[in-house]
């Protein structure tokens, strides 16, 4: 049966009543992070904040900021809030152990991301009479386990086909008629061009699509919506604070809902912390209200953008955030996958080369392509055994071990890379995915 929301009375709760309701959970969430997590605990006796001093969520300014860095130094169970006997899954971002965030949930957190989930899937028309077809990747990353959980949850066929291996993707959105795609924006632009090389599309029975997982431009939506002839639909989430569907879109297509009785958001000034009024472009922070295994509290994205709380013609009351517009770090997302400049660097180091590279990274048919260039060091050039077709097999081999995807590289002369006067510019991004 079609329905409009999910769960109609969250999904339209006055906002007074919002606020309320997240008064009253961050006050038991402070408490239960200060009581079972010593980091939190460490970390508020320093700012001088008290669980009692959290009266209401108009408190939560109060409290300190977590950081990736936080999180990489409490890997991995600095952060736990509960017994492991307690956990029932683990997730994790992709990346090397360095950077890895490994998350964990209770019954209860997986029961949170799965109300997200399914929110985000009837905002996008989806009921349990149809067909979702999930190529997130499944595994550690939470793209296909999150949206193979609402969609369970919804009721509707499920199809958990992971990432890849588009022959059979496409023979099963036929053969099972999928009517909802969930996958990258840049992999259903794939799909769209292999549809359209077979000439299948009448075959094909989707009627939407959530895509999510990195930046994407309304260009890139609008090729989407034509070429597969379905309304394309956000959908915004991280790791840290459960996976997909810590915001998705409505039929309005006009900002993303974040679920407020799940978790706080504020946007505040990166440089100083301080938080911003509405509409005004700041980094993301979010607070996790009913958590309990990996409760982050103002957790600092990166993601920069901006929320309004006007009233949406959908009726959903929730605030809406806009497409991220940029980070407040360097990190990239590059074939689905979070790369940071640094593990680039940090590969080629090891492998003796010095800090004198660039990376490009383009996009091309839909499909990412990365290139790193590299300079040999004076006495790579001067040695007459070395092999470059070798040498750019051991960087190539190592950034995959590092990064999980496929670099080109190119080993180029020494003083050919050209130097900066200040700040390196060794990133030239020629996507432009934060246009739009
Ligand atoms: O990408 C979770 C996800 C899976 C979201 C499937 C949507 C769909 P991470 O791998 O931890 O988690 O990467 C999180 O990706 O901080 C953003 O920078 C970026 N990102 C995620 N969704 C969007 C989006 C998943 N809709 C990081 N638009 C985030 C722009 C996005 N950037």
């Amino acid at each position: 049966m079609s329905q409009r929301y999910f769960q109609p009375e969250i999904e339209t709760m006055p906002r007074e009543q919002i606020r309320a309701l997240q008064s009253e959970r961050i006050i038991e969430q402070v408490q239960h992070v200060y009581r079972n997590v010593k980091f939190y605990r460490d970390k508020m006796d320093a700012a001088g904040v008290k669980p009692e001093d959290i009266k209401s969520i108009d408190d939560l300014h109060l409290l300190p900021f977590i950081e990736k860095d936080d999180l990489r130094d409490q890997y991995p169970f600095g952060l736990l809030g509960v017994p492991k006997s307690e956990v029932v899954r683990i997730q994790s971002t992709s990346g090397t152990t360095g950077r890895r965030v490994v998350a964990f949930y209770t019954q209860d957190d997986i029961s949170v991301w799965d109300h997200c989930c399914a929110r985000a899937l009837v905002a996008a028309g989806a009921t349990n009479e149809d067909v979702i077809h999930v190529c997130y990747g499944y595994g550690l990353f939470t793209g296909g386990p999150g949206l193979n959980g609402g969609s369970h949850l919804l009721g509707s066929m499920t199809l958990p086909m992971s990432s890849g291996n588009t022959e059979r993707q496409l023979q099963f959105m036929q053969d099972l008629g999928s009517t909802v795609l969930c996958c990258t924006p840049s992999y259903a632009l794939n799909l769209a061009e292999e549809i359209e090389k077979r000439g299948i599309l009448d075959n094909i029975h989707l009627k939407s699509g959530i895509f999510g997982a990195e930046p994407w431009t309304e260009e890139m939506r609008a090729d989407i919506q034509n070429r597969l002839r379905i309304k394309a639909f956000d959908i915004y989430g991280l790791t840290e604070i459960s996976g997909p569907g810590v915001s998705f879109e409505c039929e309005e297509q006009n900002g993303m809902h974040i679920q407020e009785d799940y978790f706080a958001a504020e946007i505040i000034n990166p440089d100083t912390g301080e938080v911003l009024p509405d509409g005004e472009v700041g980094e993301l922070v979010f607070t996790c209200l009913t958590k309990k295994a990996f409760p982050l509290i103002r957790y600092r994205t990166r993601d920069l953008c901006k929320l309004t709380r006007e009233k949406c013609a959908c009726g959903r009351t929730h605030v809406r955030m806009n497409k991220p517009m940029g980070r407040s770090d360097d990190m990239m997302v590059v074939k689905g996958v979070n790369v940071w400049p640094s593990q680039i660097e940090q590969v080629l180091l090891q492998l003796g080369y010095q800090a004198n590279y660039r990376i490009v990274v383009d996009r091309e048919n839909n499909r990412d392509s990365i290139e790193v260039q590299v300079e040999k060091t004076p006495a790579m050039a001067a040695d007459e055994t070395y092999d470059v077709v070798k040498a750019q097999g051991k960087i190539v081999a190592g950034l995959k071990n590092m990064l999980g995807i496929k670099v080109d590289v190119q080993v180029v002369e020494p003083m050919t890379i050209e130097r900066s006067e200040g700040k390196a510019k060794r990133v030239i991004d020629r996507r432009n995915l934060y246009r739009s």
